[in-house]
């Protein structure tokens, strides 16, 4: 079995799939903090964790003028300064339930919960030296599957070289070394891409002309039309996601929960996030389906802590968890409580499943909507 060296994992995840391992934690514990924990941190796998010995861990990177260069941990770790971002990953599956719900996609069945926030720590990817032929950088995963292929993803070269762009060779996740399930011990981080893009495992590294032609990059993770089915599906006609679109869910209360009309309130609670370093701005909560809104509460740090200095432009990298208190309606017997966010472009999301409905399943952004009882 492939997957018997397998991590031990965090008994609260809901697992999606067991080999290879793919896990949500529950969505009232994700907004109980800014930084999530990395035992609960949403797992993604696509083949068994690869065994990874420290000592004998290297680096590769081709397509540098000076030839492949190699690095090991230790050189990784001291041959350049330490750079920090606290980035929010989001799977492109996440929400794809919602997406079932309106007709059967292809692809693990994520709730709500395949978004999660860390600190990481590693060395910037931006410096000098790229060759101007180039336009992607490919990174290859350690893991691979029973032919020996291995995972693997691109970014456009710009992002990889604008200091800007904050894409991080990361050793640390959340100040400790990366767990095995995130990557140990060095996995790319691209803050504001789709999670498949954050290659864990990181083995190689290929500056190129081209785009990565795994699996992943060519024939997965992309959106179509609510119109394309399996029959005329055409891979080549779209552009691998990268930057992903403004998001946001309601953690608590969960759909199908019974709130008493003593309470006489009621605390909705859920997280936001744009991709391409956009900034949410706003979060609109309705409890009555949409008909009526209030602007809820934002913020960007633990409960109780002073956030930090504002992100600058372009580069709002995590997410906002968000809350708003209001007194329940008088006369009703049901709430339906929907959210959605507005970023620093003034994207929002959509309304309504159907017209983003795709046959992967992918990009599921539509405003969230949870069914709460009155009991009197
Ligand atoms: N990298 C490797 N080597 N193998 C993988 O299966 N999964 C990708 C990405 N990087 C994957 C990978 C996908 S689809 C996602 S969403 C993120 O890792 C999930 O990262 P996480 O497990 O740390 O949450
Ligand atoms: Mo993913």
């Amino acid at each position: 079995d492939p997957y018997s060296t397998d991590p031990e994992r965090h008994p609260a995840l809901h697992i999606n799939s067991l080999k290879p391992f793919n896990a949500e934690p529950p969505p009232e514990l994700l907004s109980d903090s800014f930084i999530t924990p990395s035992a609960i941190f949403f797992k993604r796998n696509h083949l068994p964790v690869p065994q990874v010995d420290e000592a004998s861990y290297q680096l590769h990177i081709e397509g540098l003028p000076g030839g492949v260069l190699t690095l090991s941990l230790e050189e990784l770790k001291t041959r350049f300064p330490k750079h920090t971002i606290t980035a929010t990953l989001q799977c492109a599956g996440n929400r794809r339930s919602e997406m079932n719900m309106v007709k059967q996609v292809k692809g693990l069945n994520w709730g709500i919960a395949a978004i999660s926030n860390a600190t990481w720590g590693g060395r910037g990817s931006g410096t000098c030296c790229w060759p101007l032929w180039a336009f992607h950088v490919q990174f290859e995963g350690l893991d691979k599957d029973v032919t020996g292929t291995t995972y693997g993803a691109s970014i456009p070269l710009n992002k990889a070289v604008n200091e800007e762009g904050d894409v991080l060779l990361a050793y640390e996740m959340n100040g400790q070394d990366i767990p095995p399930d995130h990557g140990y011990p060095v996995r790319a981080v691209v803050p504001g891409t789709v999670g498949a893009r954050n290659v864990k495992w990181l083995g190689k590294i290929i500056v190129s002309a081209e785009e990565s032609s795994s699996h992943w990059q060519q024939n997965d993770y992309k959106g179509f039309s609510p119109g394309t089915d399996w029959d005329t599906v055409d891979f080549k006609s779209a552009p691998a996601i990268q930057e992903l679109p403004i998001q946001s869910a309601i953690t608590v209360p969960t759909d199908g929960a019974v709130v008493d009309r003593s309470s006489e309130e009621v605390t909705v609670k859920g997280y936001a996030w744009s991709g391409g370093g956009r900034e949410v701005v706003r979060v609109d909560v309705s409890l009555d389906g949409g008909k009526t809104w209030q602007v809820a509460q934002m913020r960007s740090s633990e409960k109780g802590q002073a956030p930090g200095p504002s992100p600058p432009p372009g580069r709002a990298w995590a997410w906002k968890l968000w809350e708003v208190t209001a007194p329940l309606p008088a006369e009703a017997q049901e709430l339906e409580i929907v959210c959605k966010a507005v970023d620093n472009s003034y994207n929002m999301q959509p309304d309504t499943v159907p017209p983003i409905w795709n046959l992967r399943g992918v990009l599921s952004n539509a405003w969230h909507r949870v069914k709460v009882e009155i009991r009197e």
